[in-house]
This record gives structure tokens, sequence and C-alpha cells, in this order.
């Protein structure tokens, strides 16, 4: 074959391999890579997050690399450092748990990769670590929970209301704020004794353990559950039921996140108080990573506004929930 021929073959297979065969096609191309670490499946507001991050990347015309850490921040990390050596335009994660994660930002910090925290933020010592943090207000939301608790106490009227708490995922962003805005808002009101805090890990199934637990301890001396998702609240419900005692009436049952299934049961009677977590982050998240390629200033923190659903409201009217 002669040179020219050859050149062409070349050409050709070249053109086949990429699939770029006109400057139309090249427009078309994402604008942006972005590479996501989710932390894992453990509830529906999660699952309602992963699922509104795709499709808003699919919106924007964002390319996602997306991982699942399964519950684990090893595995997170590590998905941290793919993307690292993949040289993703931006990160974006939502940490698992908030210490431990300096080295591995470090390591995109010098890649030059710009990090956005996701729904949870990190603790360091450095402050520099990250660049912008989207997600819910916790600490307001465990503040809107005793408010709650406070009204209803006004409204039955007792000189004392024994709380139990179910915390979400040890050393977690919304486990330690849910708590101490509860805890720091109803500080100072002697009705409010709390008899326990227990680790249910915002899962379905260790909310069940943690109320069999409570319930064998302490019985018909409970008057509050505070649970710090709706996915924990769902499995203690049942063994509330299995011990003889009527949620929402025997006991005050204040759950948050908002998702349907919860929302639903709230409108049956046997939830009390449900404050909102919304796990529409996506937008915000895709114009955040398409002004930092564009190297702007981005917000440091966004919170998106929330509300509270409660037997004190007509709940007739709320829309459907998306997660
Ligand atoms: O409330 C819970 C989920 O970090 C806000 O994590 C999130 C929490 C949410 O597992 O259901």
């Amino acid at each position: 074959m002669k040179k020219t021929g050859k050149l062409m073959v070349i050409l050709g297979l070249c053109l086949m391999l990429t699939g770029c065969t006109d400057s139309t096609q090249k427009s078309a191309e994402p604008q942006l890579l972005l590479g996501f670490s989710q932390l894992g499946s453990e509830s529906s507001w999660r699952i309602g997050n992963t699922r509104d991050i795709e499709e808003k990347a699919d919106e924007y015309g964002i390319s996602l690399m997306m991982e699942n850490a399964n519950q684990k921040q090893e595995n997170q990390i590590a998905a941290l450092r793919r993307f690292i050596a993949y040289q993703v335009d931006v990160i974006a994660f939502s940490p698992i748990v908030e210490e431990g994660w300096d080295h591995v930002l470090e390591e995109a910090r010098r890649a030059g990769i710009p990090v956005v925290l996701v729904d949870r933020t990190i603790r360091s010592e450095k402050d520099d670590l990250y660049v912008c943090l989207i997600g819910a207000d916790f600490y307001q939301e465990g503040v809107s929970a005793a408010e709650y608790l406070l009204r209803k106490a006004d409204r039955l009227g007792k000189d004392e209301l024994h709380i139990v708490e179910i915390t979400g995922t040890e050393d977690s962003t919304p486990m330690r704020q849910r708590h101490a805005g509860f805890m720091d808002r109803i500080a100072g009101d002697r009705r409010m004794q709390v008899l326990e805090s227990v680790n249910g890990d915002f899962l379905k199934s260790r909310g069940a353990e943690c109320m069999r637990y409570l319930l064998e301890k302490y019985g018909d001396e409970i008057d509050v559950i505070y649970s710090h998702n709706d996915e924990m609240t769902l499995g203690a419900l049942p063994e509330i039921e299995k011990a003889g005692f009527e949620p929402g009436k025997d006991m005050v049952i204040i759950s948050i996140d908002g998702g349907q299934e919860a929302i639903d049961i709230l409108k049956a009677g046997k939830i009390n108080c449900i404050v909102e977590c919304t796990p529409m982050l996506g937008s915000t998240l895709m114009e955040t990573a398409l002004a930092l390629k564009a190297g702007k200033q981005v917000k440091k923190e966004t919170h998106p506004v929330e509300k509270v659903f409660s037997d004190e409201q007509d709940l007739s009217q709320i829309e459907p929930r998306g997660y």
C-alpha cells in the first residue's frame, strides 16, 4: 500500500474508535467531568439524593462518575483517589463521618482539583481542604424538633416528659448537630428529662433493635421518641406496637427527613412531627461545579430552606415528596 493509502486507513480507524467524526459531535461533549462519592444507600433520603444528583447531572450536561461507598469510609477514600488519578474537573462527596479526610483531600489539593462537600461536612485543623459545603442546617433541624416538643408539652400539660433519642451514625454531621440543636433547645426546661441516647446508625434494622432495647429497659416510662431519621423511626414503630403501645398517642414520635412513607404515617397519626431534610441538592451541586470550572467564586455554605410537618397542621396539602 502507498504511504497516503496507509495514512487514510489509520485515520479511518482512529475515527471509528473515537467516534469523533466531525466538529458538531465534538461540541456536544460534556462540558465538565464531576466525580461524586456517595456514602451508601442506608435510607430513602440517600436513595433520593443519589437519583437527584444523577438526574441533574444529565440535565446540566455534566458527565458524572458516581461511586457508592456502601457505608465504608475506606471505600470513599479509595473513590476519591480514583477521581484524582482520573483528573476529574471537580470532586464532590458526602463524607460518612467528619474525621479522617486530611490526607486524601491534601492529595486533591495538590492535584489542583476543587472539592465540594455535599450533605455532610468534615472536621480538620486545616480550613482549606474543601471549597464549599452544600447541605442542610442540621443544628436548626434539632432546634425545630425541640421546639415542636416544647409546644406539644404545653398542649399535653404534663409536668415531666421522659425522652429517648435514637441517633444517626456516630461522628457524622447530622448525628452531632441534630443532637446538639435538640439538647441545647430543651435545656433549662424542667419538664424535659432525657432517659438515654442510643446509636441507630440511620438504619431501619438498628432503629428496631434500639427500640426493643429501650422498651425493655424503660417500658411505659417513655413519653417521647426523638429519632434522627425516618428509616430508624420506621424500624421503631412496629416494636412500639408489639409492646402494646400506640405510637403518636401513648408516645410522642418525632422524626427527621420527610420521605413519602413517613409522611403517610404522620398523616395516619402514628408520627407526631417530622422535620424536613431535603435530599434535592443536585441543582445547586451542578451550578457550583460549573462555576468552579469557570474559575468563579462560590458561597462557602449553602443550606436549603426546610419545613416542619406536624399534627399541629392540616396535612392534606403536602405535595408528593419525591423520595
Ligand atoms: O437524614 C438520613 C441519611 O445525611 C441528611 O443521612 C443525611 C442523613 C439523612 O441516612 O436519612
